[in-house]
């Protein structure tokens, strides 16, 4: 039997004594058997089905996906803008986030969806070039502060704090021009735009997160599909964004506690992506295959932020710098930090950012490696394309892989509060979406028990995404929001779905709802066969 049903038993069972108590007289060893089981109810109540006191929910979103506006009121061009007018055909539906949800003009609309959900957070990023259209501290742009100043005291006027990410992905075109992330200039340039940011609005903003997702960032300098600034340089362009991204985000950290945190007393995160890599057979090529995916995923960029020791994780660094020698480059094609910038970047955190959403399946190689990248981590990541999945083909639902990846961050970077900054589903455009449903009450029932059973520092959770958005190269096809939007509408209303209820449901009443069973995601039922 699961440990939740027993503690309904157990419920239950207390509540028939304490009704059987109204018509007998309690005796003291029934007066002592009541106090012990009540105390017995409250206890594990509190630790199964309530979030703890001082917990916090949020809803999120993303300038590029959301805004629109994007030739507007003196804003810069960014690489999505580029991108999508240059290629429309790398977007599943040839669309663009020129007006998106429009929330450039329906931001109070947005806050007004944001209180009735009773969340405590509201997670957006800022458009660098809005605010630096040309991505240099030297132009700013007075309609852009006015827009997030607007934003900011709004949310700020119903009781919710904002949490500001500085970058989720739409870099200012004129960056891109000087080789965006893989140019370690770009480390001043983040510095410049951080501290703008925090001295435009750090006397309100007290949650900073830097940068959304290196992992993916660098990806777009690896030549996978549809990711902007689309550079192909798998092993090389990518992981000379890796020591630009990890070192931006030192500095950015830094800078706020040399001049503002003893006057703002804000806190400064990163915000990183990981699946949990589930070993696909029970034998050590694969378990230490699916360790080192999540090395090659979430290590290099965590492991030099929130490990004691700092730097790359160790294995990882050795094995491509032996590959790349092997190749004949002349240094690792893995930029290495000095010593010194190891202990500057280490230990630059305030929180950790986690963004969740699936499980992937991993084993050691079989096929020839494709690129330069895939000898490197040496794993093959597979997922069932059967099994139940979001309006996104990588989108499946493995509610004990979050429970995982939790207890995984808690083991290798000694318990630090993690403050889940995405967590979502997609659906095809509905508003009865059972599925998302299922996914939040599982998902959360995973994470209560990483909590209260693992011990796991968690601090908060946040829904991907507040409304349907652009979703990348998935355009408006994957729809990821608690609230819908019609986008052939040109007043784009918004529409709760049913999720939306269920999501002010528990921020209501701080626990899961008991009424929905307990879903069966099984390994068996779903076991993976087909390489991706
Ligand atoms: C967030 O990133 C992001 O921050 C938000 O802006 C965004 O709106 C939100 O995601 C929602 O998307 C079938 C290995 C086809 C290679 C199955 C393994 C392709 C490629 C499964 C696994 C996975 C969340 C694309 C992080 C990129 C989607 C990272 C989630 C492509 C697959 C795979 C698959 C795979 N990821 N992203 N992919």
């Amino acid at each position: 039997m699961l440990l939740k049903d027993l503690e309904h038993n157990q419920h239950e069972q207390a509540m028939k004594f304490l009704s059987a108590c109204e018509y007998e007289e309690a005796a003291p060893w029934r007066v002592f058997l009541l106090v012990a089981m009540l105390m017995r109810v409250t206890v594990v109540a509190n630790n199964t089905f309530r979030f703890p006191q001082n917990f916090s929910f949020s809803a999120a979103t993303s300038s590029y996906q959301v805004e629109g506006g994007w030739n507007e009121d003196g804003k810069g061009v960014n690489i999505w803008d580029s991108e999508t007018h240059k290629h429309p055909e790398l977007i599943s539906d040839f669309s663009n986030g020129d007006v998106a949800a429009d929330s450039y003009h329906k931001y109070t609309e947005d806050i007004k969806l944001l209180k009735d959900l009773g969340v405590q957070f509201y997670r957006f990023s800022i458009s660098w070039p809005r605010i630096l259209p040309n991505g240099h501290v030297t132009l700013v742009n007075q309609a852009g502060i006015h827009y997030y100043n607007n934003i900011i005291n709004g949310l700020l006027a119903y009781g919710i704090q904002p949490m500001v990410t500085m970058y989720h992905w739409d870099l200012p075109q004129a960056l891109q021009n000087l080789g965006g992330w893989t140019n370690i200039y770009m480390v001043e340039c983040f510095e410049d735009y951080a501290r703008l940011l925090y001295k435009l609005f750090g006397d309100r903003v007290r949650w900073w997160i830097t940068i959304n997702e290196p992992l993916i960032i660098s990806q777009g300098y690896a030549g996978e599909k549809g990711r902007a600034p689309n550079i192909n340089a798998p092993g090389t362009g990518d992981y000379l964004t890796i020591k630009t991204m990890v070192l931006a985000h030192a500095r950015a950290y830094r800078v706020y506690l040399r001049e503002f945190k003893d006057t703002q007393k804000g806190k400064v995160g990163i915000a990183l992506n990981i699946n949990w890599y589930e070993a696909y057979a029970n034998n050590s090529e694969d378990i230490s295959a699916a360790e080192r995916t999540i090395q090659y995923e979430l290590g290099l960029y965590a492991n030099p932020i929130f490990s004691t020791t700092g730097d790359y994780p160790p294995d990882l660094k050795e094995r491509i710098a032996q590959n790349s020698k092997a190749e004949g480059f002349r240094r690792s094609r893995l930029p290495s930090f000095t010593q010194q910038e190891i202990s500057y970047i280490r230990g630059t955190w305030d929180f950790f950012g986690l963004n969740h959403y699936t499980t992937v399946w991993a084993l050691a190689a079989l096929r020839e490696p494709v690129d330069l990248r895939m000898k490197d981590f040496g794993a093959e990541r597979i997922q069932d394309p059967s099994c139940p999945r979001g309006s996104s083909k990588w989108l499946m639902t493995v509610p004990w892989g979050f429970r995982k990846i939790l207890r995984w961050i808690k083991q290798k970077y000694n318990n630090p509060p993690v403050f889940v900054t995405e967590c979502g589903y997609s659906d095809d455009g509905r508003l009865q979406d059972e599925e998302r449903v299922k996914y939040y009450v599982e998902y959360l029932r995973e994470m209560l028990k990483a909590m209260y059973y693992d011990g796991c520092n968690v601090i908060g959770f946040t829904a991907w995404t507040l409304l349907d958005s652009f979703e990348w190269r998935g355009g408006y096809r994957e729809r990821f929001g608690l609230f819908y939007v019609n986008f052939s509408d040109p007043t784009r209303p918004r529409i709760a779905k049913e999720s939306a209820r269920v999501y002010k449901e528990i921020v209501r009443t701080w626990q899961v709802p008991t009424r929905y069973p307990q879903y069966s995601y099984d390994t068996q039922e779903c076991s993976p066969t087909i390489p991706l």
